[in-house]
């Protein structure tokens, strides 16, 4: 008798014994001991800083290839990649039934008309306001950014119950969501904002003390709100350092212009920086992981006169909201015995889940009509890469091709016809599907990206596979006899259409006629200087550059309005990092020294996949804003444990070139 779990064979006995570990885990994060400090003098952890095995906290064998060599281009400090052979660590979810519960699409952020008290310039501490410094717009141009704009939203942070299936193998629910005073939601409600609409959100923290929070003992409720990929002032970013307390807030002036506005495109913007599909969510240093996974994140879809929301002006997209849909992904792991929510503090590899939801459920169905949607496909991570396709069970070996529109944030100049693409962790990709094709039909979106842990996609392509294989067993085991992508139907089903066969009238744009968005702005400018960040692994956690994240040192500083290159090196062997770069978007340059050449590595980017032994050089302009900003690891395990480095921006940089 063989159980099945994330893949892997495992023997009755070896389950039990997962079972055990897993357990005796989760008692530890209940009873609040798991900092390295509390487990050090449990001697739970080894010198490597792997938890002992002996100890049946885990079922892996910890500790046991410490004198294997570690992959060629690794550091002397990795404690060999043996112990992330996973799975083996991670207990399976109960079953639920698939496809039982209608997608959710959130409703647009409601808009308030007061604030009180209202906004100032200056952080309002006298009144309980957490924010670093005075708000920069304003400083810029009063009346363009007034201190008070006309768009005001009153956005709590609370805990709430919910059911993620109406399956009821699992339990309701307590997870933490954004209130826009409609009632909280996870996902938040998306913002639809508008280029040359200044606005400003309060975020206040009613989340429940740390004593109170009801849960299964992780989450942190403390917060900061980061608006992923805007090209914000510092101050309203959400850094993760500016995280505060239950009763605080944080007043977040989101000024919706272009980049360059108040440097070299002077006054508007360069239209070729428009950005639409961005999103939010909490960024509490150590804790984003725990704090995303348990809900805190939403959409912000910007639109301009271009990108209208409107099929009947513009570039003529899908209309905004009813065939434009923002679908984030998270992939979750509940109790086998209660059906909870769970979260392996543990685990600092990085949390794959099995059970998959799509805005908030686990596998739900979407009535279509036979016309063009736009979607918007967001990986909410924690740690999972996904491939998508689109499958037809009664056909599998059926092409089935949609549109790629854009990546991150941005559109692309002209749509690519594709048959799947790939994200990682905060990763966006905008797509068209034409349902026309599939009318009457009942179609899915399915993941067949291969992950087996939080190291990443297994085999990234035959040669790296060769490289790893040389390295340790494990790599092997990943990466050699792993194939990348899963034949169809074997994947994940993570959404099901329901495509009706009533024709309709449809306005929108067919990428067919090769419709034209933005150019992409010229990267043929020399920089200003060339800085390398080597990302690794340093006694059991992550690193940049040999040092941990640490809130007060800036490592580095750039120079307002300047260009400058970026090289990220991989020097963690096998592993797969999504890196995310605050402020500005950059273009991939280089992979390995070769220009890119994969569709969703052409346009503007603010998450670059750092594959297995790579070197990237990345593009920057660091234009109008002042202040402090991140680089970190997106898979947020890897985040917490502290793969991130703080820099800023300021009016004369610095000239280090390894920060
Ligand atoms: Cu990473």
């Amino acid at each position: 008798m063989y159980f099945n779990v994330f893949g892997e064979k495992v023997s009755r006995a070896r389950y039990r014994e997962m079972l055990n570990a897993a357990k005796n885990r989760r008692e530890l994060i209940a009873a609040g001991l798991t900092s390295r400090r509390d487990l050090m003098k449990m001697g739970l952890l080894t010198a490597g800083g792997m938890l002992v095995a002996k100890s049946g906290l885990s079922a892996r064998a910890y500790g046991q290839t410490q004198t294997n060599n570690p992959p060629s281009s690794g550091s002397n400090t990795s404690p060999g990649t043996n112990q992330n052979c996973v799975p083996g660590n991670q207990t399976q979810s109960p079953r639920t039934r698939p496809f039982i519960d209608p997608l959710v699409v959130m409703p647009v952020a409601q808009t308030a008309r007061s604030l009180h008290p209202t906004p100032t310039e200056d952080p309002n501490t006298a009144a309980g306001e957490v924010r670093a410094a005075p708000f920069q717009a304003p400083l810029i141009d009063s009346s363009r950014f007034p201190v008070v704009p006309r768009r005001l939203y009153n956005f709590n942070q609370r805990q709430f119950s919910v059911r993620q299936t109406s399956d009821r193998a699992l339990p309701v629910q307590t997870i933490w969501g954004f209130d826009d005073g409609t009632g909280p939601r996870s996902p938040g409600p998306t913002y639809q904002a508008f280029y040359g609409s200044p606005q400003l959100t309060r975020n206040t923290n009613s989340l429940p003390p740390v004593t109170q929070v009801n849960n299964t003992g992780f989450g942190m409720p403390s917060v900061s709100t980061h608006l992923h990929n805007a090209h914000n002032p510092s101050e309203s970013d959400g850094n993760p350092c500016d995280f505060y307390t239950n009763g605080h807030f944080c007043d977040q002036y989101y000024p919706n212009v272009l980049a360059g506005f108040n440097s070299d495109h002077a006054p508007n913007g360069d239209i070729n920086e428009s950005l639409s599909t961005l999103w939010y969510h909490d960024h509490r240093v150590d804790f984003t992981s725990q704090n995303t996974y348990k809900g805190l994140f939403g959409f912000y879809c910007l639109f301009n006169e271009s990108d209208t929301g409107n099929d009947d002006s513009g570039f003529r997209l899908p209309d905004f909201p009813q065939h434009d849909i923002p679908l984030a992904f998270s992939d979750k792991v509940y109790d086998p015995e209660t059906g909870e929510l769970v979260f392996d503090l543990f685990n600092l590899d990085g949390i794959l889940g099995d059970k998959f939801l799509v805005n908030g459920t686990i596998q739900p169905f979407f009535n279509v009509e036979p016309r063009r949607y736009r979607f918007r496909l967001l990986d909410t991570g924690p740690s999972r890469f996904y491939e998508f396709f689109l499958t037809d069970l009664k056909n599998l070996s059926a092409t089935n091709q949609y549109w790629l529109i854009g990546t991150d944030g941005n559109l692309l100049p002209n749509p690519i016809q594709i048959q799947s693409v790939r994200i990682g962790p905060a990763e966006r990709v905008d797509v068209i599907i034409d349902f026309r094709n599939f009318a009457g039909r009942t179609i899915y979106l399915e993941n067949r990206l291969n992950q087996l842990s939080g190291q990443g996609p297994a085999a990234v392509d035959s040669q790296v596979a060769a490289q790893n294989a040389s390295s340790t067993e494990c790599s092997l085991v990943l990466n050699s006899s792993q194939p990348a992508i899963l034949p169809a139907g074997t994947g994940n089903l993570l959404l099901q259409f329901r495509v009706s066969s009533t024709r309709v009238h449809d306005d929108s744009v067919d990428p067919a006629t090769h419709p034209t968005f933005y150019q992409l702005p010229s990267t043929n400018v020399s920089p200003r200087i060339v800085r390398t960040f080597k990302f690794d692994r340093l006694n059991g956690q992550w690193s940049i550059n040999g040092q941990f994240m640490d809130c007060n040192q800036f490592r580095f500083a750039v120079q307002q309005n300047s260009v400058e290159h970026w090289l990220l090196m991989n020097l963690s062997g096998d592993w797969t990092h999504p890196i995310h770069i605050h402020l500005e978007e950059h273009r991939i340059l280089s992979r390995n020294r070769v220009a890119p050449t994969v569709p969703s590595d052409l346009g503007r980017k603010d998450v670059t996949q750092l594959h297995p032994n790579e070197r990237v050089q990345l593009f920057f302009r660091f234009r109008d804003w002042l202040g402090k900003y991140p680089i970190h690891c997106h898979n947020v395990v890897h985040e917490d444990h502290a793969m991130m480095a703080l820099w800023h921006v300021v009016a004369e940089g610095d000239n280090i070139l390894v920060p």
